[in-house]
């Protein structure tokens, strides 16, 4: 067992390691409940760390079973010994081997973390402190080693054995019904990149000729009966390789690349070297079985692991704290990529959406901290919404900031000079320094400062002078930790948008102009006065969302209508309707609060009716027009004092009131972007289904256009998982009468596939009335419901949490019992998936009076639980400070 109440570990702590690792070899005896592991290090003193240091190896729940140094069997007061850690007291300070033999329970490791097995499957999982369950060993990132791994198994139960590298030899054991394979990696790396595989599993296998004339064997792995469902993901994967050496030089370094899909995961993959381990969610995809978000997730994801195979294993990390060197900088190369293969407009707001609903809660809560923490307690905790989105939003802004020049002169650098080391912010951050010649000091704020900076932006022309003039004020607020903060580096990308809706020239009082039309805020306050303005412009602010701040300005509604109907930046457009929308939705919250007449949203249906009529318009893109605040975004911008059904009642009057005043484009609209032919994942065609499916469900709200009939209509004929899901839950939330009827339905339909049964527990979870906390609750007693499996619990209660604000945040208080209770159950099982679960309740201070107090206890009620797993305790304990 791991302490409960760890001390903290501080970023000002660190200390290279006292042994270094330079080979491991290992030899693994696949057995369902008694595995035997093998391990031969090859370790010596470092230079860089302390004289004569004993050698101290991390474990966690292991049972030594030999030890052995040098060939020579250990004395037994040569070292000392407990689950969680192996200490050699005096050895020789030199080069030696430490052969170290331990035996493992795979079939009885709930927590997903080490070797376990999924469906029969051996798998493991090591990010991020997950080998010291295997072995004894210095798990931390720095200790960089080259692996040779022997697997042998059942023939019978693992016919496939998978590991690290190339694979060097296999065989039969003569006399016996066990066989082996031998795979070698050449890359050094961390011990959290070693992974093996052994099962019973299909093949879809495929080829990829790298840049170079590198020749490689591509193989993704699924249960039996599966290999039909993992094309596109292949695809994905032979795009994202060609892509990796097109935008960044980057090529593949081995002969093989293998993805494995495992049905129990805490999260959605890992980049494992050369073998990376899925959760089958995305990697699994049929028309019939996928929606358009799942192919698009796949596609990503996919990317983003296999990306990771330059940033993350080629250059890792020094220690976790430097965790965003490699998340941050891997999402934002899996947004590009996929900004590059579908819309890059549609992808931003989709990444934005993402980002304000995820990191900007995440930021003005309790769980607040910085991209790059300088303390944890816990750091599976750390794999955040700050940590991977904030932290490609910081990369991004290097990019702005620089060009994309000076951006890839620094990424070369850092490919360059960073190779085979493990390297922190620090080092990143001096290649652009250096390959720019631009001082980066206080952009490294970024990485430092928690909470999300506002802008104040004031404009005013001045007719007289023909000048325009913009005050920007910047301000961060404080978070937990930080009370005081200092001005950031903000790249502010703007235009002036002439009435003609053309962009002004923008040149500064001193003649210039600001380069890619991005002015530099690092200043608390700044004036910038722009001459040669004739006409009254409306400013374009923060295009692109170039900086993930928050910004208010001097923006009128009429503005604000201007923008959404001319901007030529596609981002702002879309904002300008987002921001029209929730001042609407935040003024109409207060007035159902206090029992006032709700005001009419006349400019902006006219915004979203021009829109939906503007033919030269992506129907992506008018499908996110079209899309509402959702009740979190709302609520996150209230602040406080949040009445979650007044925020509903608002929400849904003013859907019903755009569902109505445009019922006929609507309907227009659904008929005319109706299929051409057979299903296709493709982004053009994505879109058209976001669009029909977004006016279908304006259209029910309203009970106009006949929207349910024409929801049924759809669910019934549908050939495609997209429009039956799309349907199904406008069914759900606006034809109670045939809600039983289609769920049945769809029970029955895929009643045999995992993946589609998370679909329907997750629907039933999010229907926002009062019935459904009951409803979940005895789904908790269905036979397909199951604890042990990551995916359905976060299916059903996880989106009942994060996804029903109503009945989630019951006024009674009974929605976060539930969640606590819960949490509790699966703390002493899956303690990472019940602190997953349990960061639901991290904006609890947000909520009016009587709701919070209720979360407050529940919370309390966990905190003062006995035996909580440092997980919990961390999240409850930051929680509550
Ligand atoms: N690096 C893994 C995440 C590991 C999570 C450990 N708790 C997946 C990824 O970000 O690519
Ligand atoms: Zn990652």
């Amino acid at each position: 067992m791991r302490d409960a109440d760890p001390k903290p570990i501080r970023l000002v702590d660190y200390r290279p390691p006292d042994w270094l690792v330079d080979t491991v070899d290992l030899d693994i005896g696949l057995h369902p409940t008694a595995t035997v592991i093998r391990a031969r290090l090859g370790m010596r003193p470092n230079p860089a760390g302390r004289e004569g240091a004993p050698i101290v190896l991390d474990g966690d729940e292991l049972v030594l079973k030999s030890l052995a140094l040098d060939g020579e069997t250990l004395a037994g007061n040569a070292y000392s010994v407990t689950p969680s850690s192996l200490t050699l007291l005096a050895p020789p300070q030199r080069a030696l081997t430490l052969e170290i033999e331990t035996l493992l329970d795979p079939s009885a490791n709930t927590k997903l973390m080490g070797l376990y097995r999924s469906s029969g499957t051996y798998c493991t999982q090591c990010e991020a402190e997950g080998f010291r369950r295997i072995t004894y060993f210095p798990d931390r990132p720095d200790v960089l080693a080259v692996y040779t791994t022997r697997i042998e198994a059942e023939r019978e139960e693992a016919p496939v054995l998978l590991g690290n590298g190339n694979k060097v030899e296999e065989g039969e054991l003569p006399g016996t019904t066990r066989h082996f394979a031998v795979w070698h990696d050449p890359w050094p790396k961390p011990c959290y990149l070693f992974a093996l595989v052994g099962g019973r599993l299909d093949r879809v296998g495929d080829r990829f000729v790298t840049a170079t004339g590198r020749d490689v064997e591509l193989g993704i792995y699924v249960e039996p009966g599966k290999a039909a469902r993992a094309g596109y993901a292949m695809d994905a994967l032979k795009r994202s390789m060609r892509w990796d050496e097109e935008a960044f030089g980057c090529e593949y370094d081995l002969d093989v690349f293998n993805i494995v899909a495992v049905a129990d995961f805490n999260m959605g993959a890992m980049e494992n070297k050369g073998l990376n381990i899925f959760n089958d969610k995305y990697v699994l995809a049929s028309p019939e079985t996928a929606t358009d978000n799942d192919y698009a997730s796949i596609e990503g994801i996919i990317a983003h692991e296999y990306f990771h195979n330059w940033t993350g294993n080629r250059i890792t990390c020094r220690d976790w704290f430097q965790l965003c060197l490699k998340e941050g900088l891997t999402v934002f190369r899996d947004q590009e990529f996929s900004a590059d293969q579908r819309s890059r407009p549609v992808k931003r707001i989709i990444d934005v959406r993402l980002l304000k609903a995820y990191q900007f809660t995440e930021d003005a809560g309790p769980l607040a901290h910085p991209v790059r923490p300088a303390t944890y307690r816990e750091i599976n905790n750390f794999y955040t919404a700050t940590v991977y989105e904030k932290g490609a939003e910081v990369v991004r802004m290097l990019k702005t900031l620089l060009g994309s020049e000076g951006f890839r002169n620094g990424m070369d650098l850092y490919f360059e000079r960073h190779d085979g080391q493990a390297a922190t912010i620090e080092d990143f951050l001096a290649c652009f320094a250096d390959a720019t010649g631009t001082d980066l000091a206080q952009f490294a704020l970024w990485y430092a400062q928690s909470g999300t900076p506002q802008l104040a932006i004031t404009g005013e022309w001045n007719p007289a002078e023909r000048s325009y003039r913009l005050d920007v004020e910047q301000s961060v607020p404080p978070t937990p930790g930080q009370p005081d903060k200092q001005p950031m580096v903000i790249p502010l990308a703007l235009g002036l948008v002439g009435p003609s809706g053309e962009d002004l020239p923008l040149t500064l009082a001193d003649g210039t102009s600001p380069a890619g039309g991005v002015l530099t805020v690092d200043a608390p306050r700044h004036s910038f006065v722009f001459r040669d303005v004739a006409e009254r412009p409306v400013p374009s602010l923060n295009r692109g969302f170039a900086a993930p701040v928050r910004l208010a300005s001097n923006l009128s509604s009429d503005d604000l209508v201007f923008l959404a109907r001319h901007d030529r930046d596609p981002f702002n457009r879309f904002e300008a309707v987002q921001t029209l929308a929730l001042g609407y939705l935040i003024e109409a919250t207060q007035a159902v609060r206090s029992g006032r007449n709700l005001p009419e949203p006349a400019a902006l249906i006219a915004a979203m009716g021009a829109s939906l009529a503007d033919p030269a318009l992506d129907p992506a893109f008018v499908g996110q027009v079209l899309t509402v605040p959702s009740e979190s975004d709302i609520a996150r911008e209230i602040g406080r004092d949040v009445d979650p059904d007044a925020v509903y009642a608002a929400r849904a009057t003013l859907r019903r009131a755009v569902g109505t005043a445009l019922a006929e484009p609507l309907a227009g609209a659904f008929e005319r972007f109706a299929a051409p032919g057979p299903y296709s994942p493709d982004a053009a065609s994505a879109g058209r289904r976001t669009l029909r499916n977004t006016c279908l469900s304006l259209l029910a709200e309203a009970g106009a256009g006949e929207g349910v009939a024409r929801a049924l209509g759809l669910y019934r004929a549908a050939d495609n998982m997209t429009d039956r899901l799309q349907s199904l839950m406008t069914l759900c939330h606006h034809a109670p009468g045939q809600r039983a009827e289609v769920l049945a339905d769809f029970y029955e339909r895929f009643r045999d596939d995992p993946l589609v049964l998370d679909k329907w527990f997750g629907i039933q979870s999010q229907i926002p009335e009062p019935g459904t906390l009951d409803r979940v609750r005895e789904l908790t007693g269905h036979p397909a419901f199951s604890l042990r499996n990551p995916n359905r619990v976060r299916a059903l209660i996880g989106s009942f949490a994060t996804g029903n604000p109503t009945q989630f945040n019951r006024a009674d208080g009974a929605g976060y019992d539930f969640l606590a209770d819960t949490v509790l159950g699966l703390d002493g099982s899956n303690p990472q998936l019940a602190a997953r679960l349990l960061g639901a309740l991290k904006s609890w201070r947000v909520l009016e009076e009587g709701r919070r107090g209720k979360a407050e206890a529940a919370l309390r009620r966990i905190a003062g639980t006995a035996g909580l797993s440092p997980d919990v305790s961390d999240i409850v304990t930051r929680s509550l400070a």
